[in-house]
């Protein structure tokens, strides 16, 4: 039986990838790169900060130090908090707020497993802060998905076994994680790209059979 339930932030809850662009973009300009495009931003999905920025230098053909490349991910960072300040509760994705409170209603612990450092700001700028029991973020961990270790401190931090829980995510990487972890998974996004998940929705605002996805064992 399912008793939490693990979302994923961006593209499951909100969508800050446009931000994350932008932000990129301008750096990438100020230091020379001036072919970064939407199709690389693509790879950035989930990914920490300091592999997207390896994916934004790729581009270039200098090398950096790594104090260079730190303060470029600073700057990055600094350009991407900027514009989060003008987030709030619009930028919620359709269904995710309702798919929420639905849980809980139901006695569902739920927790955040993000890649995203910034996770608990965006939280609490969107409203749904006061709507997680837990957050496993960037700053809880080192490896990436579909490394399962973001997913398992959610689940060590709610006190429940892997099997007890459910990822919902948008990625491949993400659900690969959730696999590792030995969690279910539920993808959400366009039915033509499978994510190979155990269930999978177009979004959330779409009819979930919630009763058999957690009470199946
Ligand atoms: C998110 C984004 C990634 C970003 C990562 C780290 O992952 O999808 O593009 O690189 O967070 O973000 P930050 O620089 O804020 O720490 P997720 O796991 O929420 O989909
Ligand atoms: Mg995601």
């Amino acid at each position: 039986m399912i008793k939490g339930v693990i979302f994923d932030l961006d593209g499951v809850l909100v969508s800050t990838d446009e931000l994350h662009y932008k932000a990129w973009k301008r750096l990438a300009k100020e230091i020379g790169i001036s072919d970064f495009k939407r199709e690389d931003n693509e790879k950035q999905r989930g990914v920490s900060r300091m592999e997207s920025l390896q994916i934004v230098l790729d581009k270039g053909n200098k090398s950096y130090t790594e104090e260079e490349k730190e303060e470029f991910a600073e700057r990055k960072n600094n350009y991407y908090k900027e514009m989060l300040k003008e987030l709030d509760g619009s930028a919620v994705l359709p269904g995710a707020l309702e798919t929420v409170k639905l849980l809980k209603e139901k006695g569902i612990m739920t927790a955040v497993g993000s890649a995203s450092k910034n996770a608990p700001d965006i939280l609490e700028k969107i409203g749904l802060l006061t709507y997680m029991d837990k957050i496993s973020s960037g700053l809880d961990t080192t490896r990436s998905k579909p490394d399962p270790e973001v997913f398992l401190v959610a689940a060590d931090k709610l006190g429940l076994p892997p099997q007890d829980c459910l990822v919902i995510e948008d990625s491949a990487a993400g659900v690969q994680a959730a696999k590792a972890a030995g969690m279910k998974a539920l993808g959400v996004g366009p039915y033509y790209f499978s994510l190979g998940a155990d269930y999978e929705a177009e979004n959330l605002a779409v009819s979930i059979n919630w009763e058999s996805i957690l009470n199946e064992v």
